[in-house]
């Protein structure tokens, strides 16, 4: 089966209802490549404004969902409530939810579990340090939190993986193509563990400072399915990332 382009934008904590009203209108008006799987995924007070005016044809994500059913935990947001609002997607694992808020390994992989089994779609994150890059444990590190994620779950058909470097999130250098390729290679290879389906079927997005520039080499790598997109998704150039296959 071949595996459809998906293109994910990631507002993080960013924007206004006029800025995000703005970014709306622009991809509702916009002719986009219907091969290619659209989700925006705006903070958590702007959900309800985007999956109302938004075309139905882009999927809408969290940025964060808990491990739990509705109950008492201030501040949280449940997969109860994000299915009520239509809402079908979370991201889940990105490294500023692991580093600045200290998301463990085993917290991602219970909240990707709760998630998938309750039918929210996961946009799963994982990726080095520089530190890291630099003592040549890059594929080490993805792995451990690959190995952490399949510890936990077993249906993969809701999982989509972002790989994002961390020293290329939000500084402007992006992985070389053969850098991004590589990884890409090793998990793929990796998910083989899991299943040869699994390895052959789950998406393995790139994401850190994808913009229009840079997204078109990337996207011809065999192992890179689609981006998941910062800054530039708040910019009219995300509609030419989502086209970069046209
Ligand atoms: C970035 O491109 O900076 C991202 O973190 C995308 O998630």
């Amino acid at each position: 089966m071949a595996r459809k382009f998906f293109v994910g934008g990631n507002f993080k904590m960013n924007g206004t209802v006029s800025s995000i009203k703005e970014i709306v209108n622009n991809l509702n008006n916009a002719s986009l490549d219907p091969e290619v799987e659209v989700v925006v995924s705006p903070p958590s007070i702007y959900l309800h404004l985007v999956r109302d005016n938004l075309t139905k044809n882009i999927e809408v994500a969290a940025q964060n969902v808990f491990y739990k059913g509705n109950g008492a935990y201030t501040g949280e947001i449940s997969v109860e409530q994000l299915k009520d609002s239509n809402i079908n997607w979370a991201i889940l694992g990105h490294s500023e939810r692991r580093t600045i808020l200290q998301e463990s390994d085993e917290t991602v992989s219970l909240k990707t579990k709760y998630a998938t089994e309750n039918g929210v779609g996961v946009i799963w994150c994982c990726g080095e340090s520089l530190e890291e890059r630099e003592a040549g444990k890059t594929i080490e590190v993805v792995s451990k939190q690959l190995e952490s994620l399949k510890s936990h779950i077993s249906d993969w058909s809701k999982i989509v993986i972002a790989y994002e470097p961390i020293w290329a999130i939000g500084t402007g250098k992006v992985a070389t193509t053969e850098q991004a390729q590589e990884v890409h290679k090793a998990i793929r290879d990796w998910l083989k563990n899991v299943s040869d389906k699994v390895a052959e079927e789950t998406r393995i997005l790139y994401g850190g400072s994808v913009n229009e520039k840079n997204c078109g080499e990337l996207g011809k790598q065999p192992d890179i399915d689609g981006f998941l997109v910062g800054g530039a998704s708040l910019k009219p150039a995300f509609v030419d990332i989502i086209n970069c296959k046209k």
